[in-house]
Formats: structure tokens, C-alpha cells, sequence
């Protein structure tokens, strides 16, 4: 296994309180020993592990001092990548560090690929592939809901869940294969009912976390929100209000949004992605006409949409074509301008046709957005996740599944165990059912990356930052 140096600076370029620049590898202590040198010349190497020492460090070519550091010594095995690891904290700007980094290339390290520090994290066994990619959700977790979330499977809640679920497939797969090794037993009816209710019950396991994924991939890839309605019933405004900001423009005259404005928001510990969209109507205008377009696109790829119509006057024909569209959704309808006298009619009884969930709000004044965010939460969540100061998931399956990576698996592995029940049942031969439970538990083996190939790797590591 490679366990040559690596580096790479650790923290985000810009200016900061420290910055560092972390080594990692069989040589990670030799190579900044020779940077390194403290006032009373202790030597690097005879420093115990987990120590902090303060000191300088030089160019070693020209006797230059380039920055003073306080370093941190992890010897092997318990660090970070099980390998001896270093960290030099330097003072927070680029000039430093670069230099730093630089010094430390010249002198016996590599520059780090993305992720190549949790990635030997892996590989020497510290964690398994679910936790280091738990590890980048942490880091680009955008809500405390979510951070929870990646900290949990971070601290193996997944993989213990999946762990349990492959110990109950091995053994009944270890039921099947004793009767494979004596063929002329008959089955026995009590055995062949305890290994169809043995498939069945993680059978159950496997869909309930599987269903997990419909609202679990929220907490990682945020909620997508989508506003819209025809043009001037104030769009622009509640996205605006909720952002508590003027990010969008907001005029009298109809169609001034054009294009789809995106922006974080956190929805009760979710992270929401809020769209403000063109107002959809009939339009001959270019610009406006791919507004439109967008705008309908936007409610394809919404995870919740909000509707809105003005209070003031009751909806039209323009009204209906947006009306319409929200009836495959998880949508809501938004009453605006709630301030303002509202149009005398039953009109709120057309909308109960289109969607239960009805909210009066003014974005000027910010009536109803309360209640507007607890329905779209509610709606996200509607499948019993919990948020909140609790564990997420504490009265559900236990454990949930927020990367399409993880469910796709999952999904696989049920696929094998249908089969293997199909097998049982028609009496085919064992080993056919015997290797359908293998093929489940090798599925299920991916998530962990107990077994993995070298391209899954790359593609997961690939997407984390350098330094990490
Ligand atoms: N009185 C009142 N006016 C509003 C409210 N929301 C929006 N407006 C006004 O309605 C007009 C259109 O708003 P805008 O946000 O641009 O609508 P959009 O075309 O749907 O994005 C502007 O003149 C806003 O000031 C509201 O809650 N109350
Ligand atoms: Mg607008």
C-alpha cells in the first residue's frame, strides 16, 4: 500500500487566525524535521506523539525563516490516516502557507489528491467508505439538522445498520448451504419456513431504510422549493421576505423576473434551495417565452412547489395553468398579499380542488411565513423523519440513507434476496439461492466499501477538497 508522504494545505485560502498545512506518510516527521527548528533546537523526530511545539520554520537551502508555526506530531497508528501525521499551523494567509507547502514538497512530500487523507483513512481501516463520505457531508453540511445527519453515519450508524442486516443474510445463507453440503437430506418444512421468514424479515429491513432515501436525500442535497405563479402575484417578493433580503427585483410591471433565482434558506433545520421563478403566462416576448420555459422546468425538478395566487383579485384562466401543474407535486398554495382587502368571491373553495394545503401570507409584511414554513417542512418530511433536537431518526428505521450511492445499493441488494425467496420457493437448487444471498451480501458490502473497486473510489474522492 502507498504510504509515501503527502501534503497539502488543509484550511481554505484567504485570510485567517492560522492556516495549516498537513502531512501525512512514512516520512511526514523527517521531512518537516528539516524545516522545522525551535529557539532551543529540539529535534522533531524524538517528539512524542500528540505533541504541540513551538518554533520556525526555514528554508533549509538558505537558512530563511518563512514563518512562525506551532506544530502538531500524531505518530501512527492513532491519527487521522493511521499513518504519521503532522500538522503545521502557520499564521493564516496564503504567502505562508504556499510557502510552507512549497518547502514541503521540495523536501520529500507529494502534493495530496482531493480526499486522499480520508481516503487512506479508508484504506488503512479507520473508517469504512459510508464514514468518509459522511465526512465531506459534514463538511458541506448547511444546517444543523444536516450536520447531524452526516455526523451520525460519520460515527458509523449506517454502517452498523448494515452490518446487522448482512450478519441476518449470512446466516441464513449458512442455513441454505448446510443442506447443500448434505444433498440427499430432505429440507425440512420448519427449516425452509424459517429461511423464507429469515429473507422476509430483512427483506423488510432493507425496504424500510430504502424509503428512507425519499426524505434522507434532503438533509444531504437540500430541498428544492420552487415558487411559482403567474407574473406580479408577488413571487419575487416572498423569496425576498424569506430571505429577510432584496435579493430579487421586485416591480409593479408583470414579467420582470426572467430567469430562475436560486438561494439557501434553512427550513427548520433543512437545507431548501428557494427558486423564484418567471411568471407563467402566454408571452410572444424571446426572453420572457424562456423564462416561462424555466419556470415549468422548475416545477419538474422541484422536491416541494409553492404555488401563489393574489388574494386581491380571484384566479384566472392564468391562474389554472400553474394550478394545475401542482397536482403530481408535494405542493402547497400560497394566498398573497393578505394585507391588502381580498377579492369577495368563494374562490378559495376552487382552490381546496388543487391542493389541501393552503396558506395566507403577505410577503410585505411577513403574515402567515411562518406557517408557510412549517408546511413545506412538513410536507418534505411527511414520511415520519423527525428534525429536531432528537436523534432524526429516532423513531423510524434507526439509521437513514442520504446518498442515491448508498439506496441504489440497497435497492440491489433487495433484488438478490427477492430472487433468493423466488429460488427457495420454486425449489430450484440451493446454490442458486445460496448465490443470490451472496450477490445481496456483496451489495451491501459496497456501502462499507468492503468491496469497491478502484473507480468507485475515484469518484468519491474525487469530489472532496484537497486537503481533507
Ligand atoms: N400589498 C402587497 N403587495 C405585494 C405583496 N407582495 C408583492 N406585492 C407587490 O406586488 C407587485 C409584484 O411583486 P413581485 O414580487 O415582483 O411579483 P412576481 O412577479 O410574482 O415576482 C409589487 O409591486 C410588489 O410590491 C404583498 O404581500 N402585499
Ligand atoms: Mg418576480
Amino acid at each position: 500500500m502507498d504510504d509515501d508522504t503527502i501534503a497539502a494545505i488543509s484550511t481554505p485560502l484567504g485570510e485567517g487566525g492560522i492556516g495549516i498545512v498537513r502531512l501525512s506518510g512514512r516520512d511526514a516527521l523527517p521531512v518537516v524535521g528539516k524545516l522545522f527548528s525551535t529557539p532551543r533546537g529540539k529535534r522533531l523526530e524524538r517528539s512524542g506523539s500528540r505533541t504541540f511545539i513551538h518554533g520556525f520554520i526555514k528554508d533549509p537551502l538558505t537558512g530563511a525563516a518563512v514563518d512562525e508555526v506551532l506544530v502538531a506530531v500524531m505518530r501512527t497508528p492513532k491519527t487521522y490516516t493511521r499513518e504519521d501525521v503532522v500538522e503545521i499551523h502557520c499564521h493564516g494567509g496564503i504567502l505562508p502557507l504556499r510557502k510552507v507547502l512549497e518547502l514541503a514538497l521540495k523536501n520529500g512530500a507529494r502534493l495530496a489528491e482531493p480526499g486522499e487523507f480520508t481516503k487512506r483513512a479508508f484504506l488503512n481501516g479507520r473508517i469504512d467508505l459510508s464514514q468518509a463520505e459522511a465526512v465531506m457531508d459534514l463538511i458541506r453540511a448547511k444546517t444543523e439538522e444536516s450536520g447531524r445527519v452526516a455526523l451520525e453515519q460519520l460515527s458509523g450508524g449506517l454502517s452498523e445498520k448494515i452490518a446487522a442486516l448482512q450478519d441476518e443474510i449470512a446466516s441464513v445463507c449458512a442455513h441454505v448451504e448446510a443442506y447443500i453440503d448434505f444433498p440427499e437430506e430432505e429440507i425440512e418444512p420448519d427449516s425452509f419456513e424459517t429461511m423464507l421468514t429469515g429473507i422476509g424479515g430483512i427483506r423488510e429491513g432493507l425496504a424500510a431504510l430504502s424509503a428512507s432515501f425519499e426524505e434522507g436525500r434532503f438533509f444531504r442535497e437540500g430541498l428544492k422549493v420552487a415558487i411559482v405563479g403567474r407574473p406580479n402575484v408577488g413571487k419575487s417578493s416572498l423569496l425576498n421576505a424569506l430571505l429577510k433580503r432584496d435579493r430579487a427585483i421586485v416591480t409593479e410591471t408583470a414579467g420582470t423576473t426572467r430567469d430562475v433565482i436560486e438561494e439557501y434558506l434553512d427550513i427548520g433545520g433543512l437545507p431548501a434551495r428557494i427558486m423564484d421563478t418567471a411568471g407563467i403566462r402566454e408571452t410572444h416576448e424571446m426572453a420572457e417565452k424562456e423564462g416561462v420555459l424555466r419556470s415549468l422546468r422548475a416545477i419538474e425538478d422541484a422536491d416541494v412547489v409553492i404555488g401563489m395566487i393574489d388574494g386581491t383579485c380571484p384566479p384566472g384562466a392564468e391562474d389554472r395553468v400553474v394550478l394545475q401543474r401542482l397536482r403530481k407535486k408535494r405542493a402547497l398554495i400560497t394566498v398573497n398579499k393578505s394585507d391588502l382587502p381580498q377579492a369577495e368571491d368563494d374562490w378559495q373553495r376552487v382552490l381546496a380542488a388543487y391542493s389541501e394545503n393552503i396558506v395566507n401570507i403577505s410577503a410585505r409584511t411577513g403574515t402567515g411565513l411562518g406557517l408557510l414554513k412549517e408546511k413545506i417542512l412538513h410536507l418534505s418530511l411527511a414520511g415520519g423523519l423527525k428534525t429536531g433536537a432528537k436523534h432524526p431518526c429516532s423513531e423510524s428505521t434507526g439509521a437513514i440513507v442520504t446518498n442515491l450511492r448508498h439506496k441504489i445499493a440497497i435497492d440491489r441488494a433487495a433484488g438478490g434476496l427477492d430472487k433468493a425467496a423466488a429460488a427457495l420457493q420454486t425449489q430450484m437448487p440451493l446454490e442458486i439461492v445460496a448465490i443470490e444471498m451472496r450477490e445481496a451480501l456483496d451489495r451491501l458490502g459496497e456501502i462499507v466499501g468492503a468491496v469497491t473497486t478502484e473507480d468507485i473510489l475515484n469518484r468519491i474522492f474525487n469530489e472532496f477538497c484537497v486537503g481533507k
